[in-house]
């Protein structure tokens, strides 16, 4: 960065990077302690994921009343959500809503995208640079850019020589796109997909799908919101809310204690019955040894597998769409809504890739091994650069210079998924290593943003001291991430979640799969000991430092029986010493 760059850089004490609903709830929060604030946003419109994914039949799939801010009783009192599960224009709507009533916008630079972040050390700043080479100089930096914002560098032979649209399901025409009477191609079969096939093949003259890799889908019930939840929600609108956050996925999804492995055959098939009809993601909560025992996973694929036979007229089409590659929950599952009756329309064609596999696009369409398929619309629903992607495609550089791709070569390492040892003052809201991406997006942030807003407080009390994640701490929590999911089946899918979904990029389970009510006790503990892990300096002064991250938390409640498997993984890793 030039000097002259430096100069004009504007003062500001935080910036924040991203307008979805962890840059709006982390300016709202900042105003309130009187602490100066400024967001950036490469969009032109607040909402993040909600501004972007636009493409047809984009919807949550965690019920709305719990996908939404708890923070405030008036906004929570006046926003009535119109389904269980709102589609992408409400939730849109639902972000303006929450801008405009908290008067936002005047502090959000839209159309900015942010593309260097450069940690001065002499004066304690960042010098943050747009690629319209604005720039801010400012005590503290706070990444709110999205676990799921950057597409993959995804392409195909000849791509370019296709003459008609493609389309990306995350960056869809703001306008809308009509397929009507058209033949459309859609390549993938994730959330994003799976949420679009339905809508698009009701357009579409001729609808082909290709997959590779076929994902557990499970029906949504889509509908007005349960007479019971708005009840419990209206009758006690804190102590809802509190109950949402204190579990493993920041959603109330009634975790069954019992295993599926000790249950007998009508009970089980009871149970999962029950989670079936009631949708969405209960069925996830069905036994406490699914993530865990072969077994027990084994039986809830069964159970999905003929659920799947049941919706598909066409057995080998069934076979086709049933998963094999990964036990059930260890990628994320998907939510639907008439996803498997989808390819029993006549206009509606599954290829399979890994017995037919995608040589090339050309002038008519795609050519697959077995024959040429012309079309004149062709989508992408190919997925997202995970949790990592928006964060080191910025040329972001802390203490000495050293770059964050090198720090993250080998898997993105932080401390508690809140810091980056070397990255002073820059915080990472539902940054890798936090649970993020395995709960509910919205109770994370909040979280998050609480966390480091009383962090910042604590900061401004010292006379803005600056905070840094010890080496030590960093590496201790990076092994508890590790201890978190080695139990489950989970590292055994190539999933996102693992970073195998890009090539090149190193394979490392990135959330805490600790669940988000212990991960929120684990941070409160942090806090309340001065912030163990942490060094806090006032320029060359070390105010406090402790290099120690020692509040783990008690194994959560682990059925006995489990103990053994767990013991097993835990020693095969190396995270345990072998008897
Ligand atoms: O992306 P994905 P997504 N050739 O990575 C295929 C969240 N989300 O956008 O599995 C052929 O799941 C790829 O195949 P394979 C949610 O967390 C939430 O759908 O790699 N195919 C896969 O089928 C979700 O998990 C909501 O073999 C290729 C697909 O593209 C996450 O976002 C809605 C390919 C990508 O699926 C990502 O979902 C939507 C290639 N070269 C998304 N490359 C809701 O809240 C990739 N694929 C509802």
């Amino acid at each position: 960065m030039t000097a002259s760059k430096i100069q004009d850089a504007q003062p500001i004490d935080t910036l924040i990077v991203g307008a979805g609903f962890a840059g709006m709830y982390m300016l709202h929060k900042l105003r309130e302690l009187g602490i100066g604030a400024q967001v950036v946003e490469a969009g032109s419109g607040v909402g993040g994921t909600w501004y972007w994914n636009r493409y047809p039949g984009a919807r949550v799939d965690i019920q709305s009343l719990e996908y939404s801010f708890g923070f405030d009783a008036a906004l929570e009192a006046e926003w009535h959500w119109s389904e269980r599960y709102a589609p992408q224009p409400e939730l849109l709507r639902y972000a303006d809503h929450v801008a405009d009533r908290f008067d936002l916008k005047r502090d959000i630079q839209f159309n900015t995208r942010i593309t260097s972040a450069h940690w001065d050390n002499t004066e304690g700043r960042w010098l943050v640079g747009s690629e319209a080479d604005e720039f801010w100089a400012c005590r503290y930096l706070i990444l709110a850019t999205g676990c799921l914002s950057v597409p993959t560098d995804v392409t195909f032979p000849g791509i370019e020589t296709f003459p008609r649209p493609i389309y990306r399901t995350s960056r869809w025409p703001r306008e809308g796109v009509d397929f009507s009477g058209q033949r459309v191609g859609i390549i993938g079969t994730g959330s994003s997909a799976i949420q679009s096939i339905p809508i698009i093949a009701e357009q579409a003259v001729h609808l082909t799908v290709f997959q590779r890799t076929p994902n557990y889908s499970m029906p949504a019930h889509n509908g007005s919101i349960p007479d019971e939840d708005i009840h419990a929600r209206a009758s006690d609108p804190r102590g809802y809310r509190a109950a949402s956050k204190d579990t493993p996925g920041g959603f109330q999804n009634f975790g069954n204690t019992a295993l599926a492995t000790q249950t007998s055959p009508d009970e089980i098939r009871a149970e999962l019955e029950r989670r079936w009809a009631w949708g969405g993601f209960r069925i996830l909560g069905a036994f406490a040894d699914t993530a865990i025992a072969p077994a027990a996973n084994r039986i809830v694929h069964d159970f999905i597998a003929e659920k799947i036979r049941e919706q598909v007229a066409d057995p080998a089409v069934a076979e086709l769409l049933t998963p094999k590659d990964h036990p059930f929950g260890t990628k994320r599952p998907c939510v639907d809504t008439g996803y498997y009756a989808t390819f029993n329309r006549p206009n509606v064609e599954l290829i399979d890739l890994k017995s037919d596999p995608l040589v090339a696009f050309n002038a008519g369409g795609i050519t697959t091994a077995k024959r040429q398929h012309d079309f004149d619309a062709i989508v992408l629903a190919t997925g997202f650069d995970a949790m990592t992607g928006a964060i080191d495609r910025i040329d972001l550089r802390g203490v000495g210079g050293r770059k964050i791709k090198d720090h993250w070569a080998e898997g993105p390492r932080t401390y508690l998924g809140l810091m980056v040892a070397g990255f002073p003052n820059m915080f990472t809201i539902t940054g890798p290593g936090s649970p993020s991406v395995l709960t509910n997006m919205i109770n994370s942030i909040e979280q998050h943003v609480e966390w480091i807003a009383e962090c910042l407080a604590s900061l401004a009390k010292r006379q803005h001291a600056s905070i840094e994640a010890s080496a030590e701490a960093e590496t201790a929590w990076c092994r508890h991430v590790m201890e978190a999911v080695t139990p489950t089946m989970m590292p055994q899918a190539n999933s996102w979640y693992m970073g195998a979904n890009v090539p090149g990029k190193p394979r490392m389970f990135m959330p805490y799969a600790g669940g988000l009510h212990t991960y929120t006790e684990i941070c409160r503990q942090v806090a309340a000991k001065g912030y163990e892990g942490f060094v806090i300096r006032n320029g060359d002064s070390v105010l406090s430092e402790s290099h120690d991250f020692t509040s783990h938390p008690p194994m959560p409640d682990i059925p006995e029986a489990l103990m053994p498997i767990i013991i097993e993984r835990l020693m095969a890793a190396g995270l345990m010493p072998a008897a």
